[in-house]
């Protein structure tokens, strides 16, 4: 029988923004668990929730106090145990995200290890003593990856500073420590033994610490060759492959900013992650050196990095968008077209070679918010705080300040799920939402009833696109072999057992003439015909052939 995350399609849900089913402005379990049909219509085969652990919230939960407890905000642990049950019986399994690289600063091990430092959980996290007079500055010179030091003082005793590659609220945990790893392995079976399926591992690579030497000066993330897929971390995740998860049907994917082909394989065949989120095409239109800044996108450079990874890596685990990156229907396909263009990225990501990872409102085309944050208090994310306060330390206007956090903003993409036409889209019966609704639910009718009842709506090609590879065993198991054609178009073809499929998507939003002679037969477009001599905008499909 082959493996569950082989055969389905993932669908990540961020539960603040999920369904609000007690009107407090606040998604919850309760809410997911109502609309478990809908996904399981949609053909959603596992779901990986964001982090619903308790938490004091300033990363959105990726700061976990409590391993163990459900955060009141999202309800119970009796209401987890009913969403697992209730989606067992609909044979959809749950991932969670797992937090592991750091704990919330309100986590017991920490209030633990400053109140009390002759405490075990002292050795749970990095404290170093300050540099330079009076131990003023910092133990070394690396940077947060979210801006600034990564090392923050000690109220009890300022000269001690303690290591956060996140933000202050988020504490390194140091995995030299072997009670940690104990306490670590517990977490996890104590979530597989209630029947979850598996793990995101969230910035996993950056887990284990080698060395706290200063590192080479970088503009953004100092310190990161000290940190960065080392090997102490290859035989961490070995430790924790043999101490528990060979116990257990799982899969743990792990997200690596840092992957190349080559990292993403060392984990793979090392049998550390079934597959690893690999960030080069994320950063196809970022700045190289510094991500605040927007680069102008070119379908071609998506797709030469997304065919490097098809090509090359052991397994790809296929994504666009989550609840850290831009909406891709606003990132990659001109206005306009935002039909054709997001049900043609929908074919690439369901057609390509591995787990196909779906971020809830990509199956409707939710966009970025519909406008930009008049000032920073509007915003809900803690890098745009963080990317502002230094902008205002360099004493940049306020208003500039705020624009340089533009495509960074996460924001964008955690506006709550727009269900229909109702108050709040839906999302709720009509309390304040923690993140404004955005007003396109209406004014394009981007909500799921509208697009459920047209024919021709992003929604409902998701819905075919989603049937088909779920009965294709050609695109679950399936070769893929790249075709020569036009840069700023997808085409290859996918063999299983001598049966072949072509596929060919016009990412861009000029008309591509493609003059092959391949003998074939149309068996799914988002033109519903096939335009393939002269291929408008965004036109996909896909053939079989001989
Ligand atoms: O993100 C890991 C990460 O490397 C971040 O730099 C991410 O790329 C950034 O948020 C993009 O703006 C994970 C989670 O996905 C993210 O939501 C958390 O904020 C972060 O870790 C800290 O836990």
């Amino acid at each position: 029988m082959e493996k569950a995350y082989k055969e389905r399609i993932v669908y990540q849900i961020y539960p603040s923004s999920f369904y609000d089913s007690n009107n407090d402005g606040w998604g919850d379990l309760k809410g997911i668990t109502e609309k478990l049909d809908y996904l399981k219509d949609l053909g959603v085969g596992i779901i990986w929730l964001s982090p619903i652990y308790a938490s004091p919230m300033y990363d959105m939960g990726y700061d976990i106090s409590d391993y163990k407890a459900i955060n009141p905000r999202f309800g119970t642990m009796e209401d987890f145990d009913c969403l697992l049950h209730e989606a067992n019986i609909r044979d959809i399994k749950i991932v969670m995200d797992l937090v592991l690289n750091h704990s919330s600063s309100e986590n017991k091990w920490f209030l633990e290890a400053i109140n009390n430092p002759t405490t075990k959980y002292r050795n749970y996290y990095y404290f170093e003593k300050g540099k330079g007079r009076n131990a003023k500055r910092p133990p070394n010179n690396w940077q947060s990856i979210f801006v600034g030091s990564a090392w923050e003082p000690l109220v009890q005793d300022p000269t001690i500073y303690y290591l956060h590659l996140y933000c202050k609220e988020q504490v390194d945990l140091n995995y030299h420590c072997e009670d940690l790893v104990k306490d670590i392995e517990d977490i996890m079976k104590f979530w597989l033994d209630k029947g979850v399926y598996g793990f995101r591992c969230d910035a996993v690579c950056n887990l284990y610490k080698t060395s706290l030497a200063n590192g080479k000066h970088r503009i953004v993330q100092t310190g990161r060759e000290f940190y960065e897929d080392q090997e102490g971390l290859h035989t961490l995740l070995r430790k924790l492959r043999k101490d528990v998860l060979n116990n257990y049907d799982t899969f743990m994917v792990g997200e690596v900013p840092s992957a190349t082909v080559d990292i993403s394989n060392d984990y793979i065949k090392n049998k550390e992650f079934e597959m690893v989120f690999t960030f080069e095409h994320q950063n196809v239109d970022k700045g190289r050196f510094i991500p605040t800044i927007k680069r102008f996108y070119r379908p071609r450079n998506l797709l030469k990095i997304l065919f490097k990874y098809q090509e090359g890596c052991a397994y790809c685990a296929n994504y666009l968008e989550n609840h850290d990156q831009l909406r891709s229907v606003s990132r990659f396909v001109k206005e306009k077209y935002r039909n054709e263009g997001a049900k043609a990225y929908s074919m690439l990501l369901l057609t390509l070679k591995g787990t196909p990872f779906l971020y809830q409102g990509q199956e409707i085309g939710m966009t970025n918010l519909s406008e930009e944050p008049k000032k920073v208090e509007d915003s809900r994310d803690v890098v745009v705080t963080n990317i502002y306060n230094l902008a205002r330390k360099f004493h940049f206007p306020k208003k500039l300040a705020l624009r340089i956090t533009k495509h960074m903003n996460r924001d964008n993409e955690r506006t709550p799920m727009q269900w229909n036409d109702s108050v709040n889209a839906g999302f709720n019966k009509g309390w304040k939402p923690w993140l404004g609704v955005n007003t396109n639910y209406l004014d394009k009718h981007i909500n799921v009833k509208d697009e459920a009842e047209d024919h021709d709506s992003i929604y409902n090609f998701y819905k075919d696109m989603i049937k088909f590879r779920n009965e294709s065993e050609i695109l679950k198991k399936g070769t893929f072999v790249r075709l020569k054609s036009h840069k700023d178009v997808a085409k290859f073809v996918r063999t299983y057992k001598g049966h072949k499929l072509l596929i060919v998507i016009n990412l861009s939003s000029h008309k591509i003439a493609d003059n092959d002679k391949i003998d074939r037969k149309m068996l799914l477009s988002n033109y519903r015909q096939d335009f393939i001599k002269m291929m408008p905008p965004y036109f996909c499909a896909i053939y079989e052939i001989a």
